[in-house]
Order: C-alpha cells, then sequence, then structure tokens
C-alpha cells in the first residue's frame, strides 16, 4: 500500500458530483461497498509492515470517516425522489408554531361599526365599485356640473360612452340601489367599501379608501332622530362619556346638512395635539336625505322622510390608534401591522 493510493481517493471525493440519489447511492458503492476502492484499500492494510500499522490505520480511518460524511452530505443536497426516501422523521414532534396574522385596522374599525349599526336594526347591503354616473351623481341630486362629476376628482373607466362607467367615489351609490330595490320603507341599512377619488397621495389624503355609510328612511324621520341616532353610535364606538357637536355643512344629497365632532376623548376637552386644542374631533358628515333623492328611486317624499350618514374608515382608525399617516394603511409593512396583533378580538 502506498501512501498516493489514499490520496488519490481523497482527490476523487473533493471530485465528486452527484445530481440524483441514484448516483450518490453509486458513489458509496464505488467507495464503500463491498468491492468499493476504499474496502480494497483497508484488505490491502492487512499486508501492511507491523510498524506502519498504526500510522495507516488512522489515516485509512480518517478516509472512510471523510467518505462517509461526503455521501451523507450529498445524500442530503440532492434532495430525495420520494417521500419513502426521506429522512427519518419523528412525526410525534410538535410541528412548527405557526404566526398568528392580525386584522388590519381598517377592518377592525368597519366591523366595530358594522356591529353597532347591526345592534340598532340596520342591514348591511353592498354593491359594485365599478359604476355608472346615473347611481354616483345623478341620483344623488349632483347638478350636471358639480366638480365632483370631474375627470379631475373621478376615475374613469370608459370615456366617450352615453353612459359612462366610473369608479364610485362614495358608497352612497349603494344606497340608491337599495332604495330602488326596497322601494317600501323603512329602510334601514348601512354600506361598508372602498371608494375611490383621483387625489394626490398624502399623508391626509388617498385616492382609495373606506367608507361606511348609513341611510335610515320611514315616515316622519325628523333631525331630531338623526341626532340621536349618532349620538348612539358615537357612545357605543368611543366611550359613553362622549359628547357629539353639529356644525351645518353641504352635501348634494341632504337638506340640511351638518358635520358631527366628537368629544376629544384623550384630553377631555383640555386640548391636545390630537384634537389642535380645540377638544373635537370630526367624525361624519350626515343630514336628511333631499327629496329629490328620495324622488328619483321611487320613494315618495311627501309620505316618507329620511336620514343619511358616512364617514372614513381610515380616519376614525387614525383617530385611534393615532396614526399619523394614512399611507401606512396601504403600504403593509409588517412592521406596521403587527402592531394590532393584540387589537385581534376572539
Ligand atoms: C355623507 C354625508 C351625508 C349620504 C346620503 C346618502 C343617500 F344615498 F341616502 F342619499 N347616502 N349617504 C350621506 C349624507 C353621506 O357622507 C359624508
Amino acid at each position: 500500500m502506498k501512501r498516493e493510493d489514499i490520496e488519490r481517493v481523497y482527490a476523487e471525493l473533493k471530485e465528486l458530483q452527484c445530481k440524483t440519489q441514484k448516483e450518490v447511492e453509486e458513489a458509496r458503492v464505488r467507495f464503500l461497498g463491498k468491492k468499493g476502492e476504499i474496502t480494497a484499500l483497508f484488505e490491502e492494510f492487512r499486508t501492511v509492515d507491523k510498524d506502519m500499522k498504526r500510522e495507516f490505520g488512522r489515516t485509512l480511518n480518517e478516509l472512510k470517516n471523510t467518505a462517509q460524511e461526503a455521501i451523507d452530505r450529498l445524500r442530503e443536497a440532492v434532495g430525495f425522489e420520494s417521500a419513502s426516501e426521506g429522512p427519518k422523521q419523528d412525526l410525534t414532534m410538535p410541528g412548527d408554531p405557526m404566526e398568528l396574522g392580525s386584522r388590519h385596522p381598517v377592518s377592525i374599525v368597519r366591523q366595530e361599526i358594522v356591529d353597532i349599526f347591526r345592534k340598532f336594526g340596520y342591514d348591511v347591503a353592498e354593491g359594485p365599485e365599478i359604476e355608472d354616473d346615473y347611481h354616483v351623481f345623478e341620483a344623488l341630486n349632483f347638478p350636471p356640473n358639480h366638480p365632483a362629476r370631474d375627470m379631475q376628482d373621478t376615475f374613469f373607466v370608459s370615456v366617450g360612452h352615453p353612459n359612462p362607467l366610473l369608479l364610485r367615489t362614495h358608497t352612497s351609490s349603494v344606497q340608491v340601489r337599495t332604495m330602488e330595490r326596497m322601494k317600501n320603507p323603512p329602510i334601514r341599512v348601512i354600506c361598508p367599501g372602498r371608494v375611490f377619488r383621483n387625489e394626490a397621495i398624502s399623508a391626509r389624503a388617498h385616492c382609495i379608501f373606506h367608507q361606511v355609510e348609513g341611510l335610515y328612511i320611514d315616515e316622519n324621520v325628523s333631525f331630531a332622530d338623526l341626532k340621536q341616532a349618532i349620538l348612539l353610535f358615537a357612545r357605543e364606538m368611543f366611550g359613553p362619556e362622549t359628547e357629539i357637536r353639529m356644525r351645518p355643512s353641504y352635501f348634494p344629497f341632504t337638506e340640511p346638512s351638518a358635520e358631527v365632532d366628537v368629544s376629544c376623548n384623550i384630553c377631555h376637552g383640555k386640548g391636545c395635539n390630537i384634537c389642535k386644542g380645540s377638544g373635537w374631533l370630526e367624525i361624519l358628515g350626515c343630514g336628511m336625505v333631499d327629496p329629490n333623492v328620495l324622488k328619483a328611486s321611487g320613494i315618495d317624499p311627501e309620505k316618507y322622510s329620511g336620514f343619511a350618514f358616512g364617514m372614513g374608515l381610515e380616519r376614525i382608525a387614525m383617530l385611534k390608534w393615532r396614526v399619523n399617516d394614512l399611507r401606512h394603511y396601504f403600504e403593509n409593512d409588517m412592521r406596521f401591522l403587527q402592531e394590532f396583533s393584540t387589537a385581534v378580538e376572539v
């Protein structure tokens, strides 16, 4: 036996490449099988001089271990061709823990609002995101030249068409569809959904956001009913101490219209940077449904009246969790989303 024989096998091992389990097995037979090269060296070892046995013995054992390790590594590396070839696994071991996801803050807020109005007897309605001019503007008393109908504000799907399709700019279109379908009040409905406006994206504006709008129509519905409904909602949503304040406003589909503020439950009116020192936070818009809107959907405004309201979910979530940039809601940054993992209600 010569030292070169051992060196040669080392060199061959170093060059060894396998692409399949079959090739790995062939390599194992070639080096370590009954007629393998290393097995042959062990045969030869018997003829080695007595004074050399110790050194050769150690070197040969090292070679054998190196070969075995190389084969094992290759077997791992080339992957298994069938499940039965796979590594021996202890099937009684517990599995890898699964990471729990979390609800998106907008989804949490929507669910809270929907739950509150369900309790008040409202149904939930949904409708198409791609709408026509009639359901988004005309039936809602938008005059023909209203700026919201401009391409600057609304995304049009098709242009130059007699009845162009567009992305809804509010979910009021779903309420129009509900009135058309139901005809006979009482109607109590809330419409959560995505809306689209052609705005430059910034900390305070986004071209996609989420709304919940509500509608209540019956005989003798008054502004006092609206005020009470909003107050009850605000106390369910923001706590029993909450006060509301209404400021006159304007919407094409309601008359009179108002904007609603809730008392700031962070500073309780003392003034903080969330309410900008005013003690009040704007949360929604509302009003008495314009008779023209009722008429357009086939409801007799002489017999029935109603109120409607609408709120932006991102805005409410911003107040709730004091998020200062709207863009966080759309970026799906895990570091942001995981902040809400404890907010999951079970
Ligand atoms: C708002 C504010 C005020 C509203 C009106 C209607 C409908 F369809 F009944 F006319 N739905 N939603 C409305 C009224 C929405 O959002 C700020």
